[in-house]
């Protein structure tokens, strides 16, 4: 008994509960400016999460911060629409924060209160606050406990309006719970853009009701042989939907006119004349499902070499079909981008591939998308609105620069999710660099190349390709902690970021990643 009610004033084993101030905690990515008061806001069963304006727009984000203490700490908060001592106030503000995204977050011994311009900034407003208790579920969580929050202020911001991160669920398939998961998981790190890669030369990811074998025949396999699979139009909502109550962006993504051994499975008409690499290729039979032959189409391609395939380009029926993927992919779509690929395609001429990339971009732009492309198709002639992502070369992101399109930096040598570690790393590639904790966080946008300025940057991306990776705790093992370095590098002001302080900060994160159970990495760079 006598122990019990220590712990419920705050005590354990008869000593204070230690506060750790506002200014040394751990939060990742570092705000733009954190001022630390003396004091502590108690977090407890009393504790209500109020309202202060419009319920409708406030709910969601209330709910979601309900649950996510529920989650840390084992409490159950009311939701209302009256303050009281001890209340987390959610406030839509316009005076809050200049930045769109921005919030301001104030605590007091009395209350805590989250303010914004608007519902995303409280988001991550909720995300900074969850970081400051001092609890990190799983089994440790109890109820009718008390939590001591550091008092004082955040402001704070994004550097960057495009945070991403990119899963690849062509080479290996990952089902929708997965998927959501890795949001749940991102948005932690006010991560905004969840980019899926929806079709590569092993499988298509992606029902298109207008061209039904794209998933019956494209969708039914994977690398090293299996099942694959496919999100039917409805899960793909799903997913949507989901990210959108993160507020994450799904940005799409059909990669052509290379890559896209998987179409050319179901639809022989697409093909001019491309075979498989034979060591990988695997017969599909078509009588088993009850289809005609289509002697132009190709095997399953279940290898990881790349390079091989293309759509006919001069055939106008490819015109049409990507018009149909790119129509009904956009209609279920409510973010700007259409992701068109375009990466190595390296037997397309670049006679034809010229034109295509113009006509794709066109066909984006007719259903109301901006287009997004890997680097190469800065080869064509961009519109401003469209932005290429720099994953290989400079020169190609220097060329679309030129254009007046703007980059996404996803260099694979710094950001690339899918490379190993060092040699032991069990998983992934190291094409094109081993990329340890501090060369993941030891970088800067802005500091690549000289012609790529800050203006001509739209923000930064992740990419995790799945070759190698099978499992959602393969997932987990390559992106955490690395993720949580280029959140910070998109988030938080270039002069507020220090790689020790960092390895500092990662600990904390570590103590709960592992609470949830995540496969997370353990660098060596750090002293967990
Ligand atoms: C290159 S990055 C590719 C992908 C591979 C990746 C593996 C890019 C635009 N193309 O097809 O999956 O390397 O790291």
């Amino acid at each position: 008994l006598f122990m019990t009610a220590l712990a419920i004033l705050g005590f354990s084993c008869g000593k204070k509960q230690e506060v750790i101030p506002l200014d040394k905690h751990s939060i990742i990515p570092i705000p733009v400016s954190v001022a630390p008061e003396a004091g502590s806001f108690t977090l407890s069963s009393k504790t209500a999460i109020v309202l202060s304006s419009d319920p409708s727009q406030l709910e969601p984000v209330a709910e979601y911060l309900k649950s996510a203490l529920g989650n840390l700490t084992g409490l159950n908060l009311s939701i209302g629409q009256e303050e009281k001592d001890n209340s987390i106030i959610l406030s839509l503000d316009a005076g809050a924060s200049p930045h769109e995204e921005g919030y301001s977050l104030s605590i007091s011994d009395k209350k805590i209160l989250i303010a914004a311009p608007a519902p995303e900034g409280l988001f991550y407003g909720i995300q900074t606050l969850k970081q400051l208790v001092p609890a990190h579920g799983g089994s440790s969580k109890g109820s009718g406990n008390q939590f001591l929050i550091p008092t004082g202020t955040v402001q704070d911001h994004p550097e960057y309006a495009y945070r991403g991160m990119m899963l690849d669920v062509a080479r290996h398939f990952f089902s929708v719970e997965d998927v959501k998961k890795l949001i749940d998981q991102i948005a932690v790190y006010k991560i905004n853009h969840l980019h899926l890669h929806l079709s590569d030369d092993q499988g298509w990811r992606i029902e298109i009701k207008s061209w039904p074998l794209l998933t019956t025949i494209g969708g039914a396999n994977q690398v090293g042989g299996g099942e694959g699979g496919f999100y039917t139009q409805e899960d793909y909502k799903e997913i949507v939907r989901y990210a959108q109550s993160r507020f994450i962006t799904i940005v799409p993504e059909i990669d052509m006119p290379g890559h896209t051994n998987s179409a050319l499975n179901a639809y022989g008409i697409l093909n001019p004349g491309i075979t498989v690499p034979e060591k990988t290729a695997v017969p599909i039979d078509r009588k088993a499902l009850g289809l005609e032959e289509d002697p132009k189409a190709t095997p399953y391609h279940t290898g990881i070499e790349v390079g091989f395939s293309t759509f006919d380009t001069n055939n106008p029926v490819t015109y049409q079909f990507i018009d149909d993927v790119i129509r009904e992919i956009s209609e279920m779509t409510p973010g700007p981008y259409f992701h068109i690929g375009g990466d190595e395609s390296h037997v397309t001429a670049m006679e034809d591939y010229i034109p295509f990339i113009e006509k794709a971009q066109a066909i984006v732009s007719k259903y109301g998308k901006k287009t997004l492309g890997w680097d190469e198709v800065a080869h064509a002639k961009l519109l401003p609105t469209s932005v290429a992502q720099y994953w290989a070369k400079a020169e190609n992101a220097i060329l679309a620069i030129e254009q007046g399109s703007q980059v996404l930096m996803s260099p694979a040598v710094k950001a690339y999710l899918d490379m190993q570690y060092d040699s032991t790393t069990h998983l992934g590639l190291h094409w094109a660099a081993y990329i340890e904790l501090d060369q993941a966080y030891n970088w800067d946008p802005t500091e690549l190349e000289a012609q790529i300025r800050r203006e001509n940057i739209l923000g930064v991306e992740a990419p995790l390709w799945t070759e190698t990776i099978i499992t959602f705790e393969d997932i987990e093992y390559m992106v955490f902690p690395r993720l949580a370095a280029i959140a910070e590098i998109a988030w938080s002001p270039k002069n507020a970021r220090n790689w020790e302080d960092f390895r500092r900060r990662i600990v904390w994160h570590g103590q709960r990643w592992e609470a949830q159970g995540k496969n997370f990495y353990r660098s060596p760079k750090v002293e967990w």
